[in-house]
């Protein structure tokens, strides 16, 4: 396990595990953390060790309260602006990562923080998993990409909703409107999402790899541009060794052995 500031960081035999460490203020996002997040991030991009990656809260109470208060309560409009911008950037970092992204949401995603799960591709949470866009309680927008992110997944009307009251709602309401995949127990929790992991790890990993793209990239497109998109990352994969292992292993009645090429 290595220490950055505020973040834990550890690889669990190809599943990278990163976990928000402030639990005093509930892991709420300041700028030191969100750097170091950055440049993680960075690091497992190139790291070949890498194959999912898993992000949680420390403690169990939160699993990112939204971004620091105390730290933005006295920004002015421009300091406020980059700094929205540097979480944007950070958070568009998880969303083009080359491997899969699990949130493992623990406790409270409030704000930034559920702006931060809205980035990662795939959403477990505890039951006692809370989530809102509270930010207009304190005077404004949520600033991670929530607006964007959340009426993309839940709908415009759900999301206008939830942004508007600033409400929070329980695991079983945001599984409900499809904000989160699956809830799991507390104890569960971290069992889940590695499990999920380890199942997407079977898988021909430049095809996985291809797949997330196509589908972030198609969701912004026109039907036809995305069905488009589709067919070339299609035929891409034929272009790879483990197109060849996969299609040979299930005619050959045996499990495929991917090498990632
Ligand atoms: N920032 C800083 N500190 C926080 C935050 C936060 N977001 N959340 C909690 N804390 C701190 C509390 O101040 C408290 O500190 P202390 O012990 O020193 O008083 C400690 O964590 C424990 O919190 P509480 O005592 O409040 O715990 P409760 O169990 O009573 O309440 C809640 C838990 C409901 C989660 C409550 O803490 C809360 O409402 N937190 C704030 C949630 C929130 O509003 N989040 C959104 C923040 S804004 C945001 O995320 C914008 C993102 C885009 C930014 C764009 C750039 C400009």
């Amino acid at each position: 396990m290595s220490e950055y500031e505020n973040i834990l960081y550890e690889n669990d035999n190809g599943i990278a595990i990163v976990t928000i460490n402030r639990p005093k203020s509930l892991n709420a996002l300041n700028t030191a953390t969100m750097e170091k997040l950055s440049l993680l991030l960075d690091q497992m991009t190139k790291d070949k060790e890498v194959k999912v990656v898993i992000i949680t809260g420390s403690g169990d109470k939160a699993f990112i309260a939204g971004a620091d208060i105390t730290e933005m309560r006295f920004m002015t409009a421009m300091e406020a602006r980059d700094f929205g911008r540097f979480g944007q950037l950070t958070l568009s970092k998880i969303e083009k990562l080359h491997k899969p992204v699990i949130a493992a949401v623990n406790g409270f995603a409030l704000g930034g923080g559920c702006e931060l799960a809205l980035a990662c591709d795939i959403r477990i949470a505890s039951e006692q998993a809370q989530f809102g866009l509270p930010e207009v309680s304190l005077g404004i927008t949520p600033g991670f990409g929530g607006t964007q992110r959340l009426a993309r997944l839940v709908g415009k009307g759900v999301a206008k909703e939830l942004i508007f009251t600033g409400e929070i709602i329980n695991a079983a309401k945001a599984q409900r409107i499809g904000l989160i995949n699956k809830v799991e127990s507390a104890e569960g929790l971290m069992d889940a999402a590695k499990n999920m992991a380890k199942k997407i790890m079977t898988k021909a990993p430049a095809a996985v790899q291809m797949a997330k793209i196509a589908v972030n990239k198609g969701i912004n497109l026109d039907l036809d541009s995305g069905i488009s998109y589709e067919a070339e990352v299609f035929g891409l994969c034929f272009a790879t060794n483990d197109q060849k292992e996969g299609m040979a292993a299930f005619l050959e009645k045996r499990p495929a052995v991917f090498c990632g090429k």
